[in-house]
């Protein structure tokens, strides 16, 4: 048998996480567009563009899943909705600063969604995935928890600015409440909070805080479910019913309807990219 010394096993471990990152990251490129899921066989179409229809198919049909139907938009609308998405001359999509306090915050006027989670849940990875169709947008993602230290604010033409919070838990800045908690409060343009919930293990001890919170402070939030692509999809299905069970139950600001993505395959994107422009006021549904 050949012996691999130890510095060609690294780079063969360097290598594989490299092409990895690589499969990734076209896999999210390929299914960026709402144009090229349309030309996908029906039961990939709908893990991409419908999770949550897909999910349904998991569900006893005694189990009321009439809050899927809530936020349903058309082909056209979703088609749109992505144009918000693509950057061009006249529409710049990008980064636009940083803050790490509330008077540091750029006073802007544009309607304003903010990506709210622990640390590792997968909010840069959405905006990420949002922003696919605009590769030259830098969202930095990692897989150490705690890594973005600052309130991201990225600008969506003049239409709506998109904003990458801080995690919470683990790891999270020692200052996070301090900086976080006075956005979420002051912030006048603030049209909707994203609540983004791993969506293999559900809503943890630091989650039901940050639903307190939200709560407590009468801010409209929206649970985003995270990384589909990692539980089988009977799991996913218990987790959704479950979490839906628990908005019905226990929350009063929050929209009844959940939002599963991965950002890996870009599932649910398409549809999340329709319902933040319909809420920034740039799209009237048709139907
Ligand atoms: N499989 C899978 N992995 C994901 C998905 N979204 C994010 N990840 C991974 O989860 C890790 C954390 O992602 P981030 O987007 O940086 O998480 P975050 O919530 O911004 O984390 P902090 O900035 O530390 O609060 C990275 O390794 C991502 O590649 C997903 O949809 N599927
Ligand atoms: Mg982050």
């Amino acid at each position: 048998m050949v012996q691999l010394t130890k510095a060609r096993k690294l780079q063969i471990i360097n290598c594989l996480l490299r092409r990895n990152v690589v499969n990734r990251g076209s896999l999210q490129t390929k299914y960026a567009s709402f144009l090229e899921v349309l030309k996908l066989q029906e039961k990939q179409y709908t893990g991409i563009a419908s999770p949550l229809q897909e999910l349904a198919k998991y569900i006893a049909p005694s189990v009321d899943t009439s809050c899927f139907q809530i936020f349903n938009p058309n082909h056209e609308d979703i088609k749109r909705a992505e144009v918000f998405f693509i950057p061009s001359r006249q529409h710049i999509i990008d980064y636009f600063i940083s803050a790490v306090r509330m008077d540091h915050a750029p006073q802007l006027s544009q309607p304003e969604v903010c990506f709210l989670g622990r640390s590792n849940v997968g909010k840069s990875s959405l905006i990420k995935a949002l922003f696919a169709l605009a590769p030259d947008v830098e969202v930095k993602v990692s897989k150490h928890p705690g890594h973005t230290k600052k309130i991201n604010f990225f600008k969506v033409g003049k239409l709506f600015t998109m904003v990458d919070m801080p995690g919470y838990g683990y790891r999270a800045p020692e200052d996070f409440a301090e900086m976080v908690e006075p956005y979420l409060t002051q912030r006048q343009n603030l049209k909707r909070t994203f609540l983004l919930v791993d969506g293999v293990i559900g809503i943890q001890p630091a989650d039901r805080i940050a639903i307190e919170m939200l709560e407590e402070f009468g801010i409209p939030y929206v649970f985003v479910l995270t990384k589909i692509d990692r539980a089988p999809k009977a799991v996913m299905a218990k987790n959704v019913i479950q979490i839906q069970d628990f908005i019905k139950k226990n929350t009063q600001g929050c929209f009844p309807q959940v939002f599963p993505v991965s950002s890996v395959y870009c599932s649910g994107i398409h549809v999340l990219r329709c319902f933040i422009a319909h809420i920034a006021g740039s799209l009237h549904l048709s139907s």
